[in-house]
């Protein structure tokens, strides 16, 4: 049965302090295999909806992550899970929103005994598009999260540091640790949890994660979004940008992203 997605005072509060949220069994596990079965059928290219996600990239070398980006365009069961009310209506909550948008999402499949180093970084930083900090990573974890899979590991607290360095690649093969300011208090979180959990953080807050040391996959689909309120704001490159403009309707600078780019989450009802 998945928990409730009413957050107390407490948990936003905390959410606040440390810059994430871990959210028990949102989806069930009837839920989890449908989106495990949707998400292969994608990785071999096979799409429900008729149409490709917007950016694919399969393995280069057998190591590689498997990382698929937009998958909501392709299939419905994708579509149904990263586009779910209840990841919506946590997100509103944790960061105080009416309304919440998808900005992208990802399916992530890191293979048994590979999957390279994802390097500390901020997801906001590569979002300077987004004209305010008002984003929420919601990854929902499709395996078990063991700590020799390669867990995400948040730097408790980071995101009140405001933009941290860029890391210059954001794989590679080594865990290089962010500098952090001297005196600066934090601990590394290992996001260890069940397969239908989810893991909410802040667009602020540096995370990474090392190569799957596991015989099994590390699979998650994440939708990574922001407050209906957040603003385009022109100047720096994303994929999403590009997307946007293939529809007709898309935001102008200085207006609220809208238009079929960025779907609407919560409320469920409006479009
Ligand atoms: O899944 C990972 O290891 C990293 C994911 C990540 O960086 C993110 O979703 O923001």
């Amino acid at each position: 049965m998945p928990a409730s997605t009413t957050l107390t005072a407490e948990e936003i509060a905390l959410f606040d302090q440390r810059g994430y949220h871990i959210h028990p069994q949102v989806f069930s596990d009837a839920e989890v295999a449908a989106i495990n079965a949707a998400a292969d059928r994608v990785i071999a290219g096979q799409f429900d909806k008729g149409s490709p996600p917007d950016v694919t990239t399969l393995r280069r070398e057998p190591v590689d992550l498997i990382k698929i980006d937009n998958t909501w365009k392709a299939d419905t069961t994708l579509a149904r899970t990263v586009l779910s009310p209840r990841i919506g209506h946590i997100a509103a909550q944790l960061i105080g929103a009416p309304t919440i948008r998808m900005w992208h999402d990802q399916l992530l499949d890191k293979p048994p005994y590979g999957g390279r180093v994802v390097t500390y970084h901020q997801d906001w930083a590569y979002w300077q598009m987004i004209a305010e900090c008002r984003t929420v990573t919601c990854w929902i974890a499709l395996d078990d999260v063991l700590p020799e899979s390669g867990p995400m590991v948040f730097l408790e607290g980071t995101h009140k540091l405001g933009i941290w360095k860029l890391p210059v690649g954001i794989t590679g093969d080594d865990v290089q640790k962010p500098d952090l300011p001297a005196g600066f208090k934090t601990r590394e979180v290992p996001v260890i949890i069940p397969k239908g959990s989810v893991s909410f953080h802040h667009g602020l807050l540096l995370h990474g994660s090392d190569r799957n040391f596991s015989p099994t996959r590390r699979r998650a689909i994440v939708s990574h979004v922001m407050s209906g309120e957040c603003t385009y704001r022109p100047g720096q490159e994303h994929m999403n940008e590009w997307m946007m403009k293939r529809y007709p309707e898309h935001p102008q600078p200085g207006e609220k992203f809208h238009g079929p780019q960025f779907p609407q989450m919560w409320p469920a009802s409006a479009a």
